[in-house]
């Protein structure tokens, strides 16, 4: 009986983990010394493989995997995975569709209030005791403002309705046009960002995505304009938007997503107009538990040979 080994990319939660470890026979790849030589020696007893949506898996690495069948991802991104090749090689791809959405869609409208109305500006204000010898200046209004998103999926689906809470003039770009949505429609990103007060990504990341927001989107946008990243840093042009946010061309920037993650421009560090989060916008309790639960769901259902309930396409 050959053991139902699980290849671990990146860490998980402890709870995940300790799951894991319970029903089947872990091996964490991100824990070898030479996960090179472990590949080598121990790959083609690998028929199932989970990882984050923010790490995804090297083709090198698939390429080391002979038997994989299953890539279970702890979260909804597959940008980091070459979809391609796990089509050709037949391996499925589960994600933890649905779990975050809303979360993600909330911190969207939290990153937005707190760069339009300087929350993080105003708490550091106070707390280095600022406040006792000047006063606090003013911040921008977020109701009934032009909200551009990019991207309609579910997870902008889920802004336009927040935001619908907050009187806002809703707009959209996307590949295509839902008719059913009471949004103005925009066929191209450009078009929407001349438009847009705000202007929140919600596109998925991947490789025809890769700097779709650069210095012709942030040109476009009125030097009033707020970007709100929760979708890739990828889809971001950093550069651009650290130079559009130097020189006056857009007026803050929002951001749970970089082009380096865990690095940080210290251009972007130093920009006090600039709300910064460590890629937490599915991180709460509730979410990362039902990811969790979607996940092993996955990874169980492959081993019992039953139907995979989160597969992709
Ligand atoms: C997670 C994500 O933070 O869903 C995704 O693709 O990027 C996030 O939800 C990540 O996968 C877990 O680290």
């Amino acid at each position: 009986d050959t053991p139902n080994n699980v290849l671990l990319i990146a860490p998980v939660m402890d709870s995940l983990l300790a799951r894991l470890e319970a029903n089947f026979v872990v091996h964490p790849l991100y824990e070898q010394a030479d996960p090179a030589a472990f590949l080598a020696a121990n790959g083609g007893t690998f028929t199932a493989l989970v990882t984050r949506g923010d790490i995804g898996v090297a083709t090198s690495v698939l390429e080391q995997l002979p038997n994989l069948g299953l890539i279970a991802v702890f979260g909804v991104g597959t940008d980091a995975i070459d979809l391609s090749y796990t089509r050709q090689h037949g391996i499925a791809v589960t994600i933890t569709s649905g779990a975050l959405t809303e979360d993600v869609a909330d911190m969207a409208l939290g990153l937005l209030l707190a760069t339009a109305r300087q929350l993080c500006h105003y708490d550091r204000f106070v707390r280095e005791g600022r406040w006792l010898q000047e006063a606090p200046g003013l911040s921008v209004q977020v109701s009934g403002k032009r909200l551009g998103i990019f991207g309609m999926g579910n997870i902008g689906r889920a802004i336009a309705q927040r935001a619908a809470g907050f009187n806002m003039h809703i707009q959209y770009a996307s590949h295509q046009q839902d008719g059913a949505l009471p949004y103005a429609y925009f066929p191209d990103p450009l078009s929407l960002a001349r438009d847009s007060d705000f202007f929140v990504i919600a596109i998925s990341g991947g490789k025809d995505s890769i700097g779709l927001v650069d210095k012709t989107i942030f040109n476009a946008l009125p030097p009033h304009a707020l970007v709100i990243n929760i979708a890739r840093g990828s889809i971001v042009n950093e550069q651009d938007l650290i130079d559009a946010l130097q020189s006056g061309a857009i007026a803050g920037a929002g951001l749970d997503v970089y082009a380096d993650e865990p690095r940080v421009p210290a251009a972007l560090i130093g920009m006090n107009n600039v709300v910064l989060q460590p890629h937490v916008a599915s991180g709460t309790h509730e979410t990362r538990q039902k990811m969790s639960d979607i996940v092993f769901a996955n990874v169980s259902a492959y081993f019992g040979h039953q139907p995979l309930p989160n597969a992709i396409e």
